[in-house]
Protein backbone atom coordinates (compact mmCIF):
# COMPACT_ATOMS: atom_id res chain seq x y z
CA UNK A 1 0.00 0.00 0.00
CA UNK A 2 1.69 3.14 -0.73
CA UNK A 3 1.97 5.67 1.68
CA UNK A 4 0.35 8.84 1.34
CA UNK A 5 0.68 12.23 3.08
CA UNK A 6 -2.00 15.30 2.73
CA UNK A 7 -0.03 18.36 3.48
CA UNK A 8 -3.47 20.63 4.66
CA UNK A 9 -4.20 23.57 6.63
CA UNK A 10 -6.49 24.18 9.51
CA UNK A 11 -9.94 25.64 7.60
CA UNK A 12 -8.66 25.26 3.61
CA UNK A 13 -11.95 24.93 1.93
CA UNK A 14 -9.69 23.37 -1.07
CA UNK A 15 -7.70 21.23 1.81
CA UNK A 16 -10.90 20.33 3.39
CA UNK A 17 -12.80 19.23 0.17
CA UNK A 18 -9.67 16.86 -0.50
CA UNK A 19 -9.77 15.11 3.27
CA UNK A 20 -13.29 14.33 2.80
CA UNK A 21 -12.70 12.85 -0.03
CA UNK A 22 -10.11 10.41 1.47
CA UNK A 23 -13.07 9.89 4.16
CA UNK A 24 -15.66 9.06 2.03
CA UNK A 25 -13.48 7.39 -0.37
CA UNK A 26 -11.70 5.16 2.74
CA UNK A 27 -8.37 6.06 1.27
CA UNK A 28 -5.94 6.13 4.68
CA UNK A 29 -3.75 9.01 4.94
CA UNK A 30 -1.11 10.65 6.78
CA UNK A 31 -2.70 14.00 7.33
CA UNK A 32 0.22 16.93 8.33
CA UNK A 33 -1.52 20.36 9.42
CA UNK A 34 1.49 22.98 8.65
CA UNK A 35 1.24 26.52 8.46
CA UNK A 36 1.29 27.14 4.80
CA UNK A 37 3.27 30.59 4.53
CA UNK A 38 6.72 28.88 6.43
CA UNK A 39 6.53 25.68 5.12
CA UNK A 40 9.60 25.96 2.53
CA UNK A 41 9.95 22.39 2.56
CA UNK A 42 7.53 22.29 0.36
CA UNK A 43 8.84 24.37 -2.38
CA UNK A 44 10.43 21.13 -3.78
CA UNK A 45 7.61 19.09 -4.05
CA UNK A 46 5.41 22.28 -4.82
CA UNK A 47 6.61 25.46 -6.00
CA UNK A 48 3.57 27.38 -5.81
CA UNK A 49 3.64 26.44 -2.39
CA UNK A 50 -0.05 25.89 -1.58
CA UNK A 51 -2.22 23.46 0.26
CA UNK A 52 -3.96 20.91 -0.07
CA UNK A 53 -0.66 19.00 -1.14
CA UNK A 54 -0.28 15.30 -2.07
CA UNK A 55 2.94 13.22 -1.56
CA UNK A 56 2.57 9.62 -2.85
CA UNK A 57 5.43 7.48 -1.73
CA UNK A 58 7.88 10.34 -0.87
CA UNK A 59 8.75 10.43 -4.54
CA UNK A 60 5.47 11.62 -6.66
CA UNK A 61 3.51 15.07 -5.95
CA UNK A 62 -0.15 15.63 -6.73
CA UNK A 63 -0.92 19.30 -6.96
CA UNK A 64 -4.04 20.55 -6.86
CA UNK A 65 -7.34 19.89 -4.85
CA UNK A 66 -9.41 18.45 -7.51
CA UNK A 67 -6.18 16.46 -8.71
CA UNK A 68 -6.09 14.99 -5.00
CA UNK A 69 -9.66 13.85 -4.87
CA UNK A 70 -9.88 12.60 -8.33
CA UNK A 71 -6.63 10.12 -7.34
CA UNK A 72 -8.27 9.48 -4.10
CA UNK A 73 -11.37 8.43 -6.40
CA UNK A 74 -9.37 6.87 -8.87
CA UNK A 75 -7.49 4.24 -6.34
CA UNK A 76 -10.47 3.78 -3.86
CA UNK A 77 -12.86 0.57 -4.14
CA UNK A 78 -16.04 2.60 -3.54
CA UNK A 79 -18.28 4.06 -5.91
CA UNK A 80 -16.93 6.98 -8.19
CA UNK A 81 -17.90 10.39 -6.70
CA UNK A 82 -17.93 11.42 -10.26
CA UNK A 83 -20.71 9.72 -11.90
CA UNK A 84 -20.16 9.56 -15.59
CA UNK A 85 -24.01 10.11 -16.45
CA UNK A 86 -23.64 13.34 -15.00
CA UNK A 87 -19.43 14.02 -15.09
CA UNK A 88 -19.45 17.39 -16.90
CA UNK A 89 -22.04 18.76 -15.35
CA UNK A 90 -20.17 17.69 -11.80
CA UNK A 91 -17.00 19.17 -13.51
CA UNK A 92 -18.41 22.65 -13.98
CA UNK A 93 -20.15 22.83 -10.93
CA UNK A 94 -16.88 21.82 -8.93
CA UNK A 95 -15.31 24.79 -10.82
CA UNK A 96 -17.98 26.78 -9.68
CA UNK A 97 -17.47 26.13 -6.05
CA UNK A 98 -13.86 26.74 -6.58
CA UNK A 99 -14.42 29.55 -7.67
CA UNK A 100 -16.60 30.82 -4.47
CA UNK A 101 -14.20 29.48 -2.46
CA UNK A 102 -11.30 31.52 -4.03
CA UNK A 103 -13.10 34.96 -4.02
CA UNK A 104 -13.87 33.84 -0.51
CA UNK A 105 -10.55 33.29 -0.11
CA UNK A 106 -9.30 36.54 -2.11
CA UNK A 107 -11.58 38.59 -0.02
CA UNK A 108 -10.42 37.80 3.19
CA UNK A 109 -6.42 37.58 1.82
CA UNK A 110 -7.25 41.59 1.22
CA UNK A 111 -8.98 42.45 4.27
CA UNK A 112 -5.77 41.46 6.33
CA UNK A 113 -3.70 43.52 4.60
CA UNK A 114 -2.11 46.31 6.74
CA UNK A 115 -5.34 49.10 5.65
CA UNK A 116 -3.51 51.17 3.71
CA UNK A 117 -2.64 48.50 1.11
CA UNK A 118 -6.42 47.17 1.28
CA UNK A 119 -8.49 48.16 -2.12
CA UNK A 120 -11.89 48.73 -1.29
CA UNK A 121 -12.69 48.16 -5.15
CA UNK A 122 -11.60 44.62 -5.36
CA UNK A 123 -13.23 43.52 -1.85
CA UNK A 124 -16.61 44.83 -3.45
CA UNK A 125 -15.95 43.50 -6.87
CA UNK A 126 -15.18 39.85 -4.58
CA UNK A 127 -18.48 40.29 -2.50
CA UNK A 128 -20.52 40.70 -5.25
CA UNK A 129 -19.00 37.53 -6.90
CA UNK A 130 -19.48 35.52 -3.96
CA UNK A 131 -23.53 36.97 -3.59
CA UNK A 132 -24.17 35.99 -7.32
CA UNK A 133 -22.87 32.93 -7.49
CA UNK A 134 -24.43 31.55 -4.23
CA UNK A 135 -27.55 32.87 -5.75
CA UNK A 136 -26.54 30.89 -8.98
CA UNK A 137 -26.07 27.98 -7.61
CA UNK A 138 -29.75 28.31 -5.75
CA UNK A 139 -31.51 28.52 -9.15
CA UNK A 140 -28.65 26.22 -11.40
CA UNK A 141 -27.62 23.68 -8.98
CA UNK A 142 -30.17 20.74 -8.81
CA UNK A 143 -27.60 17.00 -7.95
CA UNK A 144 -29.11 17.32 -4.02
CA UNK A 145 -31.76 15.07 -5.92
CA UNK A 146 -29.55 12.52 -5.87
CA UNK A 147 -29.23 10.39 -3.01
CA UNK A 148 -25.86 9.02 -3.86
CA UNK A 149 -23.10 11.75 -2.65
CA UNK A 150 -20.81 13.13 -5.17
CA UNK A 151 -17.77 15.20 -5.51
CA UNK A 152 -20.21 18.84 -6.53
CA UNK A 153 -21.94 18.53 -3.28
CA UNK A 154 -18.51 17.83 -0.90
CA UNK A 155 -17.38 20.90 -2.90
CA UNK A 156 -20.44 22.93 -2.52
CA UNK A 157 -20.37 22.20 1.56
CA UNK A 158 -16.84 23.29 1.43
CA UNK A 159 -17.11 26.57 -0.38
CA UNK A 160 -20.84 27.69 1.16
CA UNK A 161 -19.44 26.33 5.19
CA UNK A 162 -15.92 28.18 4.41
CA UNK A 163 -18.24 31.56 3.48
CA UNK A 164 -20.50 31.47 6.69
CA UNK A 165 -16.58 30.53 8.34
CA UNK A 166 -14.87 34.25 6.60
CA UNK A 167 -17.62 36.12 5.40
CA UNK A 168 -21.19 36.01 5.74
CA UNK A 169 -24.59 33.52 6.29
CA UNK A 170 -26.54 36.36 4.54
CA UNK A 171 -27.85 34.35 1.64
CA UNK A 172 -29.26 31.97 3.56
CA UNK A 173 -32.85 33.23 3.86
CA UNK A 174 -32.84 34.58 -0.26
CA UNK A 175 -31.40 30.85 -0.90
CA UNK A 176 -33.47 29.01 0.99
CA UNK A 177 -33.15 25.80 -1.01
CA UNK A 178 -29.63 25.36 -0.56
CA UNK A 179 -29.20 26.15 3.10
CA UNK A 180 -31.80 23.45 4.01
CA UNK A 181 -29.68 21.40 1.66
CA UNK A 182 -26.29 22.52 3.67
CA UNK A 183 -28.02 21.71 6.70
CA UNK A 184 -28.77 18.32 6.46
CA UNK A 185 -25.73 17.63 4.37
CA UNK A 186 -23.67 19.16 7.19
CA UNK A 187 -25.03 16.24 9.66
CA UNK A 188 -22.47 13.92 7.78
CA UNK A 189 -19.58 12.59 10.48
CA UNK A 190 -16.81 13.27 7.47
CA UNK A 191 -18.52 17.48 7.66
CA UNK A 192 -18.43 17.38 11.32
CA UNK A 193 -14.80 15.97 11.93
CA UNK A 194 -13.71 18.66 9.44
CA UNK A 195 -15.23 21.80 10.36
CA UNK A 196 -12.42 24.85 9.96
CA UNK A 197 -10.76 26.11 12.68
CA UNK A 198 -8.76 29.31 13.30
CA UNK A 199 -5.24 28.83 13.19
N1 LIG B 1 -6.38 25.56 -6.86
C1 LIG B 1 -5.79 25.20 -5.60
C2 LIG B 1 -5.98 26.32 -4.59
C3 LIG B 1 -5.32 26.01 -3.26
C4 LIG B 1 -5.18 27.26 -2.40
O1 LIG B 1 -5.41 28.39 -2.84
N2 LIG B 1 -4.75 27.07 -1.15
C5 LIG B 1 -4.51 28.18 -0.26
C6 LIG B 1 -5.09 27.91 1.12
S1 LIG B 1 -6.83 27.89 1.11
C7 LIG B 1 -3.01 28.32 -0.06
O2 LIG B 1 -2.31 27.36 0.03
N3 LIG B 1 -2.52 29.57 0.01
C8 LIG B 1 -1.16 29.86 0.31
C9 LIG B 1 -0.66 31.07 -0.38
O3 LIG B 1 -1.31 31.52 -1.34
O4 LIG B 1 0.39 31.53 0.02
C10 LIG B 1 -6.41 23.89 -5.12
O5 LIG B 1 -7.56 23.62 -5.48
O6 LIG B 1 -5.75 23.13 -4.42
Amino acid sequence: MKKLTLYNGPNSPFGRKAKITSIVQEIQIEEKIINVQEAVFLDKNNPLRKIPTLIVDNNQTIIDSDNICLYFDNISKNKTLFNQDNYWQIMSMISVTNGLMEAVLERRMELIRPSNEQSKNFIDKQEVRIFRTIQWLETNWNNHMNNEISMDQISLACALEYTKFRFTNDWTEKCKKLNIWLTEFTKNEFMKKTIPKEA
